[in-house]
């Protein structure tokens, strides 16, 4: 059924077209008309929530006017689009981004003003979009902004799960989990009702010979589920182009809710089959760097996938194109290995579906996938057991084995005398269960493969991934470097020092262009240029400082040393070995005479983030950060000199406040684990230092703002295996100042040390993995030379200035470019044309 206008009625509608605020009258009237109508309440009845859902859908409104002019403009040009594939886009709040994206924020803070609101109150209403758990996540959503703010044609796809990231509490020191139910007045999606797919499961698969001889499989008796499609614009920086990130959520299909059981009485079980279908986008797996192979896991990607696709393939068929221009139409990149299925769901539809031959189908499905990989932690990389698979997506596997059978076939004619090699590159790993394993997949079902940082990527060269570089040669890895989106992390998160360089450059250009910063460094020593840094910085302090008296109940000095540590815990970052240096620092000042307390740069150590829930080790490093809290800010003989906070429930809107806030902070993961680190830019940017080691995108900080501008210590990545090898073999002694850590611990010093025994004997007993004894000095060392340069604050200002202005590289708007120029081959298209 046709669904457009006929075209001699169009003008008529066009006179009605929906039109957008632009000043202050039209925005207060937007405002008070949705306040009045859509949320059916009035000015006796207006508080802050109110304001915010008014302001919120007088931007959507604008946001969904540009949205469709975008999508108009893009299925009329018709010119390449990239699909985004991400389990996980940690998005944090909208509407201030919003605002600033479309330039109309003071318009907004004057209209609120009148109507007796402020703009920062109302901002602060709203509740975090947290649909991710750490690195991966927030690098999507910095994708989804320069994409956008680029004008490149792009969308995402992702899973609209219920409950995002649970909400952290800290109760007796011990983090507890509380679910984080985030879909209620969230006015920034559209549901998309009529825009639904089928997607089955289990099943089995039928051989059959059509009347040209061909073989077909048919996958039949299989339980189907309903994606149900929910947009949600996003708006460039600066531009009309307002792209579409579409998540996926689950219902039973109309057939599977049962009516026959219904009818005969049998409710209760019609309502579970309903509720089950309804599981698979419920909830967000809450691991960070760490896959554990549940079922419910394989059926969210599998959904979140054959919807994607379905829909991909769908808007691709509209433009009655050849299969053969898919992959010049089309490019799709996979977020680490979680979308993997997509490769194998487009070679099904291809071949069972469309009917093409397998050689041809194949070829169009590596040139259409990219793959980022994300980590190199062993325990992160996703194996599937291969019964799961066979009883959850029977096709999919008889697909994944003759996927694999042309790939050893292949091998095997190129090294006819390298035996081991084909087990070693096996996408089957012959273990008990059988294993399919993705990252294998994903490189062979992909035309590029890339890393995170320079390092990493070398890494993934020489080990992980080596095999791969013998058979394909070295073009298919690649490397590109992670960015953060300076809109966001600069603008939003620190508008006074946005405002402060935009009035030394004339112009708010660097947002657009981020290696503009470079021209701040002729600033660097003008003495009245720099008491203004100084004067920001220490007004962003005072703002932290006031959020964590509101939550924590402590007062911290504004002029001791902030020192920073937020980021997912987990070993490999080791916060472990951060709160060991604090307890040294802390028995080190008890130790002082008077005299030498007054040499003491006053400190206060900042901790924050989440433990994945089943992660043992992880919660009692937290369980310890807040006991030593308990003590250190407690003890009389050390009153300013240190505090220990620890900030519940880390997330995007909490780092908008603590990154701009810091003076160090801390990015120290064992050299050869991190795969980038994103917070490393966004620190570095606000104009804090950091202490790190030689590990992911802290190498190639160093390289752009100077090894005399970063605090950098620890062993290197190449000499990580030997350490290792060596505790293995008994010869491992504790660092003398980390036993003296220890004792204290096991002196009861910080309540029961059995608490902690984990910890410490994973260090002293258990090989010390981390190598948190063969740092530990080195550390202690370095952080004693960042007290004295904190002391010169002239000089430590002048490293600051230096920093921002070399930061220009770590744009995510340059990773977008580097992504379109070198995976995606795909074209910007300005919509205003
Ligand atoms: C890296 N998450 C950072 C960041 O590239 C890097 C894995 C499995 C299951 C669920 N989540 C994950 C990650 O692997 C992850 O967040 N990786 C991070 O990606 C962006 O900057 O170094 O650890």
């Amino acid at each position: 059924v046709e669904a457009s206008i006929p075209e001699p009625l169009r003008e008529a509608w066009k006179k009605h077209s929906a039109t957008e605020f632009t000043n202050k009258e039209e925005f207060e009237k937007d405002l008070v008309r949705h306040i009045e109508t859509t949320l059916a309440r009035s000015l006796y009845n207006c508080d802050e929530l109110a304001a915010y859902s008014g302001t919120a859908l007088a931007f959507r409104d604008r946001l969904i006017i540009e949205w469709n002019r975008t999508q108009q403009r893009q299925t009329f040009t018709d010119q390449k689009r990239v699909y985004y594939l991400s389990l996980e886009f940690l998005m944090g709040r909208t509407l201030d981004n919003a605002m600033l994206n479309v330039g109309l924020k003071d318009v907004a803070r004057d209209g609120l003003s009148e109507l007796g609101f402020r703009v920062e109150d109302v901002i602060n209403q709203e509740h975090d979009a947290a649909l991710g758990n750490g690195g991966l996540g927030r690098l999507a959503a910095c994708f989804l902004d320069s994409l956008a703010t680029l004008n490149y044609p792009a969308w995402g796809y992702g899973l609209r799960y219920r409950y995002g990231i649970f909400k952290q509490e800290i109760v007796n020191g011990y983090q507890v989990e509380i679910p984080d139910y985030w879909l209620d007045n969230n006015p920034w999606e559209f549901p998309r009702h009529e825009i639904t797919v089928d997607i089955q499961f289990y099943g089995n698969v039928k051989k059959y010979q059509d009347e040209n001889g061909r073989i077909s499989h048919l996958w039949e008796d299989g339980e189907i589920v309903q994606a149900i499609a929910y947009d949600v614009p996003i708006p460039g920086y600066g531009t009309k182009t307002t792209n579409n990130l579409r998540l996926w959520s689950s219902k039973a299909s109309s057939g599977e809710f049962d009516f026959q059981k219904f009818n005969a009485g049998d409710y209760e079980s019609a309502v579970a089959d309903q509720q089950r279908a309804e599981t698979i986008s419920a909830v967000l797996y809450p691991n960070d760097n760490l896959e554990r192979g549940k079922e419910l896991r394989l059926k969210q990607q599998y959904f979140w996938c054959a919807a994607s696709l379905f829909d991909i393939v769908r808007r691709f068929k509209k433009t009655k194109r050849a299969w053969g221009e898919f992959p010049d139409q089309i490019a799709i990149q996979l977020n680490d290995t979680h979308p993997t299925l997509a490769i194998v769901e487009l070679q099904r539809i291809l071949i069972d579906i469309e009917g093409l031959e397998w050689d041809e189908a194949w070829n169009i499905v590596t040139k259409t996938f990219g793959y980022t990989n994300h980590t190199v932690l062993p325990e992160a990389l996703e194996k599937w057991s291969v019964p799961l698979m066979q009883n959850l997506l029977p096709r999919h596997l008889q697909i994944i084995y003759e996927i694999n059978l042309f790939f050893l076939q292949s091998v095997e004619k190129r090294f006819p005398n390298d035996r081991d090699i084909l087990s070693r590159v096996s996408i089957i790993e012959e273990s008990h269960p059988k294993m399919v394993r993705m990252a294998y997949l994903a490189i062979i079902g992909s035309h590029k493969v890339n890393g995170v940082a320079e390092l990493h990527s070398d890494l993934l060269k020489t080990t992980l991934f080596k095999d791969f570089v013998k058979i394909y040669g070295p073009d298919r890895f690649t490397n590109v470097t992670n960015g953060i989106t300076p809109r966001r992390w600069l603008h939003q998160a620190n508008p006074r020092l946005s405002a402060l360089i935009a009035e030394k450059l004339g112009s708010y250009d660097f947002l657009k262009d981020l290696t503009l910063l470079d021209k701040i460094e002729a600033f660097v020593d003008d003495k009245a240029f720099r008491k203004e840094w100084a004067v920001i910085k220490r007004e962003n302090k005072l703002r932290l400082a006031r959020h964590i008296k509101a939550t924590t109940g402590f007062d911290v000095n504004p002029n001791a040393l902030f020192d920073v540590q937020v980021k997912r815990i987990h070993e490999y970052k080791r916060q472990q070995l951060n709160i060991f240096g604090v307890i040294h620092r802390y028995l080190s000042i008890k130790a002082m005479s008077a005299e030498e307390k007054k040499k003491v740069v006053p400190r206060v150590s900042i901790f924050g983030g989440k433990a994945a829930p089943g992660y043992w080790m992880a919660k009692t490093i937290i369980h310890l950060i807040n006991k030593v809290a308990d003590v250190v800010n407690k003890d009389p003989e050390i009153g300013d000199l240190l505090k220990v906070i620890f900030i519940a429930d880390y997330n995007v809107s909490k780092a908008e406040i603590i990154c701009p806030a810091s003076d160090i902070s801390e990015h120290i993961s064992t050299a050869g684990t991190e795969g980038s680190g994103t917070s490393n830019m966004k620190f570095v940017l606000n104009g804090g230092l950091i202490i790190g080691t030689c590990d992911g995108a802290n190498i190639e900080i160093t390289r752009e703002i100077g090894e005399q501008n970063i605090f950098l210590f620890g062993n290197l990545a190449e000499d990580v295996e030997d350490l290792r090898h060596r505790h293995f073999y008994g010869n491992f002694k504790l660092d003398p100042q980390l036993e003296r850590v220890f004792d204290a611990i096991k002196d009861n010093l910080f309540g029961d040390k059995a608490d902690f025994t984990a910890l410490t004997s994973s260090i002293e007993e258990h090989g010390d993995y981390y190598l948190v004894s063969d740092d530990f000095n080195s550390y202690i060392t370095t952080h004693e030379m960042v007290d004295e340069a904190f002391q010169n604050q002239e000089e430590w200002l002048a490293k600051s200035i230096t920093s921002v202005a070399r930061m220009g590289f770590f744009s995510m708007d340059r990773v977008t470019n580097e992504y379109a120029d070198s995976i995606w081959n795909v074209e910007p298209l300005d919509v205003t044309d």
